[in-house]
């Protein structure tokens, strides 16, 4: 019999008010599955005049995705603040007390690049335990700053071709896709399993002349094909858009890579540790592959701001366990 996600949730043990934060955070991915869907019929196309905190040009559907999960999650009973990549500061929803709950963290509509292509975008969302307080108080940004492996559930949604939810509440992975007939989430795919070995491997090999020495190597060694050292030919894909990298990885296995590079060598990385890397190590690493963040697991990183950025290598475990021996050797004294 077919489980949909109302069901799994019911049966899963875990907290109630986890569960209803949960329900309420996919509703809200519903909606934005149907913005997504009536593309340039809808008015979502295009970009703002605004730009978000990282810079980055905001489009329509970045802000529009933001608003609706804002308004879809704030009912949830025990969530305390938000903090999202389309917002500078945490977005508080009731105080913290002596009963805790929730902070939620998310990037509303990851791979914004890919909207006007028609290339597969994405939900990333991670939820994190809020500590408890014995008094009253607002919460404050601080209290955001845990590692990824504090994480209570974590999933990402990709609009593509199906809306599909990969979720996790830390004992194994879950795969639902929406139907669009009875706009029921029902779990079609076996729980996730990323195969320890692959033959295939994602960056942006454009910035390659940037990439630090183990990087480098790694990926000239993969090019290098049967004949080189890892005696085996590889493949490459990329679509830019990281919960369809990932999405791809959680169904055939593969390595994902967005590492540090040259180009702003006082930044980490490109992506955001709290709402894009950590979600998908919790996820990668339930599914039996690991994550690596070129210093050390990246659910043990501590993080100092909400929207710091990181270093992301993930995937099948014998390669990210390549990527940190190279890593580590490099640090070798010659
Ligand atoms: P975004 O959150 O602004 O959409 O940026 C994140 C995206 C990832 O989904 C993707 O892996 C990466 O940026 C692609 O970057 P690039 O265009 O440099 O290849
Ligand atoms: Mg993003």
């Amino acid at each position: 019999m077919t489980v949909t996600l109302g069901q799994y949730l019911a049966q899963s043990g875990a907290d109630p008010s986890l569960v209803d934060l949960l329900l309420a955070l996919t509703g809200g991915c519903e909606r934005i599955s149907a913005a997504v869907r009536r593309g340039a019929a809808g008015d979502i196309m295009g970009a703002l005049e605004s730009e978000n905190v990282q810079g980055e040009v905001q489009k329509k559907l970045d802000v529009i995705s933001n608003e609706i999960l804002l308004e879809a999650c704030a009912p949830a009973a025990r969530l305390v603040a938000i903090g999202s990549e389309e917002m500078e500061g945490i977005h508080p929803v009731r105080k913290l007390g002596p009963d805790g709950g929730f902070f939620l963290l998310f990037d509303p509509l990851d791979g914004s690049s890919n909207i006007e292509v028609n290339v597969s975008i994405g939900t990333i969302f991670s939820i994190l335990p809020a500590p408890t307080s014995a008094s009253e108080r607002e919460p404050i940004e601080a209290d955001f700053l845990q590692p990824g492996r504090n994480q209570v559930a974590a999933g990402y949604v990709v609009y593509g071709p199906q809306t599909t939810l990969v979720l996790t509440l830390r004992a194994g992975v879950r795969v639902f896709t929406l139907d669009p007939v009875t706009a029921q989430w029902l779990e079609v795919n076996e729980a996730a399993a990323i195969p320890p070995e692959t033959k295939e491997f994602a960056i942006n090999a454009s910035n390659m002349r940037h990439w630090a020495a183990p990087v480098r190597q790694y990926v000239e060694d993969c090019l290098a094909g049967e004949t080189g050292p890892r005696g085996k030919n590889f493949n490459m894909r990329w679509v830019a858009s990281m919960v369809a990298d990932v999405h791809r990885i959680m169904m055939r296995g593969g390595v994902f890579l967005y590492p540090w590079d040259a180009r702003e060598p006082n930044r980490a990385g490109k992506l955001r540790l709290m709402y894009e890397a950590n979600p998908m190590a919790l996820l990668v690493e339930q599914a039996g592959g690991a994550s690596f963040d070129g210093f050390g697991p990246t659910l043990d990183a501590k993080p100092v701001s909400l929207h710091q950025r990181v270093s992301v290598m993930l995937g099948s475990k014998a390669e990210v366990d390549r990527l940190q021996r190279l890593h580590a050797d490099a640090l070798q004294p010659a």
